[in-house]
C-alpha cells in the first residue's frame, strides 16, 4: 500500500507583504505541483499534517482553489489507478483555532474522499488502517497524554499517528517549544508517525518498536531563514520504502549575511552589498527565475551612519534586472561608532549652509541650538537620542515656524 505524506502548504501566505501576490502564487504553485506529482503514484491515502492554510493572510478564492485541487487529486488518482483515495487532514497552528478553523470551509457532504480530524473525535478507521490525528495544541505533551494515550490500546490494523508538532531528537526543536519524545512514541507502538510543523525535511527514523517517524517539511520556502530543499514523501508500506520527492521552489528566495571582520567604513559595506547583489543577479539569470533577496549586514562601522551606505546605485542595479522582484537590506545589527553618537560641540555655524533661504536662516540657527541643548540635557546616554515625547515640543516649534513663513514659489 502506498501513501503520500505532506505538510505545511501554507496556502495564502503573503509575507513579505511588499511582494504579497508573488508569495501567494509561490505557495499555490507548490501545492499544484505536489498534486501533479502525487497522481503519478498509485497511492491510496494522502496525509496532510497541518498548516494547509495560512489563515491570517488568506483570500476566499484560495479556499476555492484548495477545494478544487483536492477534488482533482481524488478524481485523478481514481482515474489513473482505479482505486478510491482518502485524503486525511489535521489542523495546524496556521489553519486557525477550533472555533474558527479554515479547514471547515473544505467540508462538503459529497466529499467522501476527505476526512478532517476534529478535536472531539481524533480517530479514523477503515478495514485497512487506523489513524489518530492530533490537531495543533500549544501544550503538545499534555494533549498527547490526555487525548491520545488512552486511545492507543484500542487500535487495530496498520496504526498511523498524525501530529502537527515537534519531535525531540528527531526535529531540531527550537528552545522553549513543546515537543513529543521518541520514547513516548515508541511506547505507543504506531507503525507510522507523520508530522508537520517542522519545516525542514527529516530522513525516516526507525523506532525501537519497529515503527517509523517521518517529517516531510514544508512545500515552499516559508521565510528567509529557510533553505530551498522542499518536498513531500511517498511511502510504500509493503516494502517499507520511503521516497522524498523534491518540489522546486517557484522563486529564488535567499538571505545573505555580510559580516564586517573589523571596523569598516560605510563604503566597505556598500561594496560588499553590491557584490552580493551582482551574484544574485547572475543566479537569477542562470536559473531564469524571479527572486527576492534579504541582505543582513552585521559588524561595526568605523565612521558615519548605516544610512551613509548609498542606496542609489544598489537600487539602480536591482531595477535593471526585471526578475529581481524585491530586496531588503537589514542594518539593525550594524554597530555605530561612539564618535558618531556624540554630538560634536565644535560644530560650526550651520546657517552658512542655508544662506539661500534668506532670513529663515536665523530660525534654522535658533532651532539647531535649541535641539542641541535638548540633546545635551535629555538624550539617552545609551543611544544619544531623544524619546518621541521629548521630540514633540521641538517638532511643534518647527511646524509653527514653517507655518508663519511663506516661502515664495517661483513660477517656471
Ligand atoms: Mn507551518
Amino acid at each position: 500500500m502506498k501513501f503520500a505524506v505532506l505538510a505545511d502548504a501554507h496556502i495564502g501566505r503573503s509575507i513579505p507583504l511588499a511582494i504579497a501576490e508573488h508569495r501567494r502564487q509561490a505557495f499555490e504553485n507548490a501545492f499544484s505541483k505536489t498534486i501533479n506529482s502525487i497522481i503519478k503514484f498509485n497511492v491510496e491515502y494522502v496525509f496532510i499534517c497541518g498548516d494547509l492554510f495560512e489563515r491570517r493572510t488568506l483570500r476566499p478564492k484560495m479556499v476555492q482553489f484548495v477545494h478544487d485541487e483536492l477534488y482533482r487529486l481524488a478524481i485523478e488518482l481514481e482515474k489513473n489507478h482505479g482505486k478510491k483515495v482518502k485524503i486525511l487532514v489535521i489542523r495546524g497552528n496556521h489553519d486557525g483555532r477550533p472555533e474558527s478553523d479554515t479547514l471547515d470551509y473544505l467540508k462538503h457532504p459529497l466529499a467522501e474522499y476527505l476526512h478532517l480530524f476534529s478535536d472531539s473525535d481524533p480517530i479514523y478507521a477503515d478495514d485497512k488502517i487506523t489513524v489518530i490525528g492530533l490537531n495543533y495544541h500549544d501544550k503538545l505533551e499534555r494533549a498527547y497524554n490526555e487525548v491520545i494515550k488512552p486511545l492507543i490500546k484500542e487500535l487495530k490494523g496498520l496504526k498511523i499517528f498524525l501530529v502537527h508538532g515537534f519531535i525531540a531528537s528527531y526535529n531540531n526543536v527550537p528552545p522553549y517549544s513543546s515537543s513529543l519524545t521518541l520514547d513516548d512514541l515508541s511506547e505507543a507502538n504506531f507503525d507510522y508517525i507523520f508530522t508537520g510543523h517542522y519545516h525542514k525535511m527529516c530522513s525516516p527514523r526507525k523506532l525501537p518498536s519497529g515503527g517509523w517517524v517521518l517529517t516531510p517539511g514544508s512545500l515552499e520556502i516559508y521565510d528567509f531563514a529557510e533553505t530551498p530543499d522542499k518536498g513531500y514523501y511517498i511511502v510504500d508500506s509493503n516494502k517499507q520504502e520511503f521516497h522524498w520527492i523534491p518540489i522546486e521552489p517557484y522563486h529564488l528566495m535567499k538571505q545573505v549575511n555580510i559580516d564586517g571582520d573589523k571596523s569598516r567604513p560605510p563604503s566597505w559595506y556598500e561594496e560588499k552589498i553590491i557584490e552580493v547583489i551582482m551574484d544574485f543577479i547572475n543566479e537569477l539569470r542562470s536559473t531564469k527565475k524571479e527572486g527576492y533577496l534579504r541582505i543582513k549586514v552585521r559588524g561595526k562601522l568605523s565612521e558615519g551612519w548605516p544610512s551613509d551606505i548609498n542606496n542609489e546605485y544598489i537600487s539602480e542595479l536591482t531595477q535593471s534586472e526585471p526578475n529581481f522582484l524585491w530586496f531588503d537590506i537589514d542594518t539593525m545589527d550594524l554597530e555605530i561608532p561612539k564618535e558618531t553618537q556624540i554630538i560634536k560641540k565644535d560644530i560650526a555655524d550651520i546657517s552658512e549652509y542655508f544662506l539661500e533661504l534668506g532670513d529663515f536662516t536665523e530660525v534654522i540657527n535658533e532651532m539647531h541650538l535649541k535641539t542641541r541643548e535638548t540633546l545635551e540635557e535629555e538624550a539617552s546616554t545609551l543611544t544619544g537620542l531623544l524619546t518621541s515625547t521629548q521630540r514633540i515640543p521641538l517638532i511643534q516649534d518647527w511646524l509653527k515656524f514653517f507655518e508663519e513663513k511663506k516661502f515664495k514659489v517661483e513660477k517656471p
